[in-house]
């Protein structure tokens, strides 16, 4: 075979995710499906503000949530081009379910897996818990330990899974902060054609857009044939294995870099071993350095592929090590060890005359810190092992911290009484007639009696809406409540454990699942009740906190939650982005609006469709009752609550959307909020009305009262959206006020006729 002439390289200083964003503009993939989650985002972002400049031409479509990222991926491959994803902790688990259906039907694609601990409890931070679960779907896994291997491996990737033998999709998992976000000095091909040499065009045996040769892709197979399926899914991995060193040597001819299966430091000679992955096998060399000019014979190896899993290269390398102590960013619990561990020790007994010593050990789970000296300590316990010739705990955590039993947990603040949370000057009667509630609530004042069920003290930023919007809406609710969050700003900032800023009962589950979880607490008070183990006098609303996020990724369980009549209030607070994770768009951001996955430029002008109008989607449910508000609309959003409690009293679902100011994300300065929302209102992007068992009213028509502004006075507000304002956007503008004619023309319509 001829060697490879090496390309022009060019040196820089990058981090891990944004290597990972240069390696696909050299690719320029077909298309990237994607869903925001930390701390990947950034690879989705980086490669939005290149498309807005014109430096590549992949098609950017943000999904609807990771699911749905998977999906467009599995889609759009099914096409015949080259795909890319990246995604990060419970995002992964939460398209794992595709996974399996991309390997078996051997569509190539690539995920940028940027490791994160999965959740529960809720942190973004690195280890390999989310990686471990990609291990037996069938895709193929490069690791990469620095922001120069994320750079390498994607490229190799793709050359790799379109590899006629192989036809594979293929993971590239580096760790999330320690790599993801940290700089380093890095090169690159100069020019991208040496990449698009390198990877050649994309071989595309079959796919779903030739009518000329139609196929079958998914058929319905059940035994005798899925078992031939997995064996050739097993033969693929075998071929995968097989021609991935010519592909690297190939690569490092080419690039410089050199990339063997399994990385070995020292370990000539070495008696004593630690296996690590990615970047804690960085820090093991230099722990291996100290260790070894104290004459200790000690090395360190870490697989830069771990699917399939280099075995025979393991068994190789520790033929003659006594000990070897194998650490895991992640258990795999009750097995004991993780999987790393369970595979090389795995590996080491296929081999009769291997005597290495094992241990196994987790360490550095959620992000915990993986010093040198802690690599020095797992080096010490393997040749402590290796001069004993035997392992005194085969198997145990690293770095945890026992907790002290005697411990007693305190509430800050104390319970809300009935009493106390009970007003006077709320009041709703059911009209006799039409069937519907009459409410009256008291003066601002008078409201101020109602207790702060979420205290101050959080970490919102100066001028947040959220919190003023629920703390006007939870003055109209009386009595006793339990409130659960979704995944968003108002969880992150209201729960750093071990603090709470609520003074009632708050549970959170992620924000694709919310509506669901709190179904089922719903049926369990009522069952509870019926059973007789709760108080029968004791009465319990329930209400969701959603972002407009959550209802992007948590639609589905919504409609779910609605459609089964579930008795409670599923309040949405609607920012316009997923401001949590740092302002990418969301299906309700206006149209044009700048963030960080829509940005503006000469190829690109902020988001590239219509906001998502959430409450006609609900409506459609024919839930008993439905609102939109917004904070400063006088008593509005307090009467609504009211209104919305009657109906979960009567066992009935309510939806309410609350317009939520973000001055950081919107960019206007703080103090305007009220008047940006009231802007919202009176240019009629933000419609405010009620629908009462199908009934719709408009309960603030700008019209009506003379204060109707041009659209484009509250766009001009707010940085996010000035920009429609300047006549070379003049035709993203009249779209944008056509439309909002549209919906509001159509809302005044139903608000005249007697039915609708
Ligand atoms: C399955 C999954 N995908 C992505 C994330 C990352 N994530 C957490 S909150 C959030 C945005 C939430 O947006 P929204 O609901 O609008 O609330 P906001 O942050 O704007 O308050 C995202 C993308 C996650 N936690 N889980
Ligand atoms: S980013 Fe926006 S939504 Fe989140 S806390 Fe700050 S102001 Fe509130
Ligand atoms: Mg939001």
């Amino acid at each position: 075979m001829s060697a490879t002439k090496r390309a022009e390289q060019r040196i820089d200083f990058r981090k891990g995710n944004e290597m990972a964003a240069v390696a696909a503009r050299h690719i320029n993939y077909h298309l990237m499906g994607y869903y925001p989650i930390t701390p990947s985002t950034e690879i989705a972002e980086e490669l939005d503000a290149m498309f807005a400049e014109g430096e590549h031409s992949i098609r950017m479509v943000p999904a609807d949530g990771e699911h749905g990222a998977a999906g467009i991926c599995y889609g759009a491959s099914v096409g015949g081009g080259r795909v890319l994803n990246a995604t990060s902790a419970q995002g992964l688990l939460y398209a794992l379910e595709q996974f399996p259906v991309q390997s078996g039907t051997r569509f190539p694609m690539v995920l940028n897996l940027v490791t994160r601990s999965v959740s529960g409890p809720l942190d973004i931070l690195g280890d390999h818990s989310d990686l471990y679960y990609a291990l037996n779907t069938g895709w193929l896994i490069l690791l990469a330990r620095d922001p120069q291997a994320v750079y390498d491996m994607n490229v190799v990737a793709v050359r790799w899974g379109e590899h006629p033998e192989v036809r594979l999709p293929v993971i590239v998992a580096f760790d999330g902060f320690f790599t993801s976000h940290q700089k380093r000095k890095v090169s690159y091909f100069a020019d991208a054609q040496a990449v698009q040499n390198f990877i050649g065009p994309c071989q595309t045996p079959y796919h779903a857009l030739d009518p000329e040769h139609p196929i079958t892709i998914g058929p319905y197979m059940n035994d005798p044939d899925l078992i031939n399926n997995k064996y050739q899914l097993h033969l693929a991995m075998q071929a995968a294995a097989r021609v991935l060193p010519d592909i690297l040597r190939e690569y490092g001819e080419l690039s410089g870099r050199r990339y063997p299966i399994l990385e070995s430091y020292q370990m000539e000679g070495a008696e004593a071993a630690l296996v690590a992955l990615n970047s804690a096998a960085e820090t093991a060399r230099e722990a291996v350095d100290q260790l070894r000019a104290a004459g200790e014979p000690v090395g360190v190896l870490s697989p830069n592929v771990l699917r399939p899993f280099p075995a025979s290269e393991f068994r190789e390398a520790l033929r003659s090590t006594k000990a070897v102590l194998i650490a895991d960013r992640g258990d795999s619990y009750g097995a004991g060890g993780g999987n790393l561990s369970l595979e090389v020790r795995a590996a080491l007994k296929e081999d009769p005359q291997n005597r290495t010593l094992c241990l196994s050990r987790v360490y550095g789970l959620g992000g915990r810190d993986f010093y040198v000296e802690d690599a020095a300590e797992f080096l010490r316990q393997a040749v402590a092992a290796a001069r004993a010739g035997r392992v005194e705990v085969p198997f145990d955590y690293f770095g945890q911290n026992p907790g002290d039993p005697e411990h007693k947990f305190k509430h800050y603040q104390p319970p809300i009484s009935l009493k106390e949370a009970t007003l006077d000057c709320v009041k709703v009667e059911k009209d006799a007639g039409t069937g519907r509630f009459n409410v009256k609530v008291g003066t601002t004042r008078q409201l101020t009696a109602a207790p702060q069920r979420i205290a101050p003290g959080h970490g919102a930023c100066p001028g947040c809406g959220i919190f003023p919007s629920l703390d006007q809406f939870l003055k109209g609710i009386q009595g006793h409540i339990v409130l659960l969050f979704h995944t968003g700003c108002g969880m992150v900032v209201t729960t750093g454990y071990p603090y709470s800023a609520h003074r009632v009962t708050y549970v959170h589950n992620l924000f694709q699942n919310g509506a669901a979880t709190l179904s089922g607490l719903v049926e369990m008070y009522r069952e509870r009740r019926r059973r007789g183990e709760l108080p029968s006098d004791q009465e319990i609303t329930f209400i969701m906190v959603s972002g407009d996020g959550g209802m992007d990724i948590g639609m589905g369980p919504a409609i779910g939650a609605a459609l089964r009549g579930h008795p409670m209030i599923l309040l949405e607070y609607d920012n316009q982005g997923y401001m949590n994770t740092g302002n990418q768009l969301s299906y309700a951001t206006p149209l044009g609006a700048a963030s960080s996955t829509s940005h503006v430029g000469p190829y690109e002008v902020g988001k590239g469709f219509f906001h998502k109008d959430t409450a006609q989607i609900m409506a459609a449910t024919y839930c008993p009752y439905v609102f939109t508000s917004g904070e400063g609309l006088g008593t509005d959003l307090v009467q609504k609550a009211a209104k919305a409690q009657a109906y979960a009293r009567e066992g009935g679902f309510v939806y309410g959307r609350v317009l939520s100011v973000c001055p950081p994300s919107w960019r206007y300065e703080e103090r305007q909020g009220t008047k940006v929302v009231k802007a919202a209102a009176d240019c009629c992007f933000w419609p405010v009305y009620e629908i009462e068992q199908g009934k719709t009213r408009l309960t603030y028509d700008p019209e009506a009262k003379d204060k109707r502004i041009p659209l484009a006075e509250w766009l001009g507000m707010m940085a996010r959206t000035r920009h429609l304002t300047r006549p070379e956007h003049a035709e993203t503008l009249a779209r944008f006020e056509a439309e909002v004619e549209r919906r509001w023309r159509r809302l005044k319509a139903m608000h005249e006729h007697p039915l609708l």
